[in-house]
């Protein structure tokens, strides 16, 4: 009788390259399959990885059967600069690859699955400050629209066909593991990895530009947490919103510059100006710790220690 595995997409990721190593230490090393789309020749990896373009729905399947697959982390996206430059691609990517999944399993061939959204499902209508789990949602941007969609999609499948998926709305996440990717909340992780290279960032968003974060041990705690939960006990069908912490770049570098006194930032806005502005400051995540105990720990003092003392190590400085 083959053991029932995990597969994660999307694995070399922010989120997959740290939940990856989590759910080994939990369910064993040959229980998890992580997937991504580079050539394992150049995947540094301890554990069972498989090529996958999530677009290649055999591709899928032939993994799911290989490995007996029941659970999938499906973390494959484009991120919101990212889609906003490549508008048809991060539709379909993010959502036509959401639906395979969620197919799978009304059919019984997965039982559960991890999909992340974001803050991203807010837009400029929605109430800034203490953001609820559903004001008025009206995304402008095409990473909100397809994980809006992405959302209701969920709970279509959830209520038709009892599908067991469950979610979250990531406000930006800041780790250290991997470098800055192509979201808007990104600055706050590469100007860690600027503040000592060069002691100096130019940062893409305005000084005063207030968004919800978090930090990735947080994060991983808090999918571990969802997933665990009797499905009972969880009442948002759509997904769960998660604060943490709210900052300014401008915040964000004072805290640095305790650090690294001689650190300057500097401030030139791009295209990301617009989809930040769009999103909420700060997020009401009451749902999430009431019905499975979310619980952030890092504040931005002892994230921005963990982040410096781990990438002077990273980076040889
Ligand atoms: C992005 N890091 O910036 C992601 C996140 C809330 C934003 O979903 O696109």
């Amino acid at each position: 009788m083959k053991t029932d595995t995990i597969l994660i997409t999307g694995a070399l990721g922010q989120i997959g390259s740290e939940l990856a190593e989590k759910l080994k230490t939990i369910y064993g090393k040959n229980n998890v399959i992580i997937s991504d789309i580079r050539d394992p020749k150049d995947v540094n990896y301890d554990g069972i990885y498989e090529v996958i373009d999530v677009l290649d729905v055999e591709r899928i399947k032939e993994v799911i059967h290989k490995h007996n697959v029941k659970t999938v982390y499906h973390l494959a996206a484009l991120l919101s600069g990212t889609a906003e430059k490549n508008p048809m691609f991060g539709w379909k990517l993010n959502m036509d690859t959401l639906l395979t999944f969620l197919e799978l399993a009304k059919d019984k061939i997965i039982d559960k699955i991890f999909w992340p959204s974001s803050i991203g499902v807010f837009g400029p209508d929605t109430p800034k400050d203490n953001t609820p789990q559903n004001p008025i949602q009206t995304p402008s941007t095409v990473y909100g629209i397809s994980k809006l969609s992405g959302e209701y999609w969920c709970k279509w499948y959830q209520q038709n066909h009892n599908v067991d998926v469950r979610s979250v709305r990531f406000p930006g996440l800041i780790s250290w593991k991997t470098p800055a990717g192509g979201g808007t909340t990104d600055y706050a992780v590469d100007i860690y990895y600027k503040a000592i290279e060069n002691k100096k960032y130019t940062c893409f968003l305005e000084e005063n530009t207030y968004l919800p974060m978090l930090y990735m041990d947080d994060a991983i705690d808090a999918i571990l947490k969802l997933m665990a939960t009797d499905n009972n006990e969880l009442n948002e069908f759509k997904s769960y919103n998660l604060g943490g912490l709210s900052f300014s770049p401008k915040e964000l570098s004072i805290e640095i510059k305790k650090h690294i006194p001689e650190f300057e930032i500097s401030y030139e806005t791009d295209f990301r100006q617009a989809i930040a502005d769009s999103w909420p400051s700060s997020i009401d995540d009451t749902e999430a710790k009431t019905d499975w105990g979310f619980e952030p720990k890092n504040s931005i003092e002892k994230m921005t220690e963990i982040m410096l003392t781990n990438l002077k190590i990273k980076l040889n400085k």
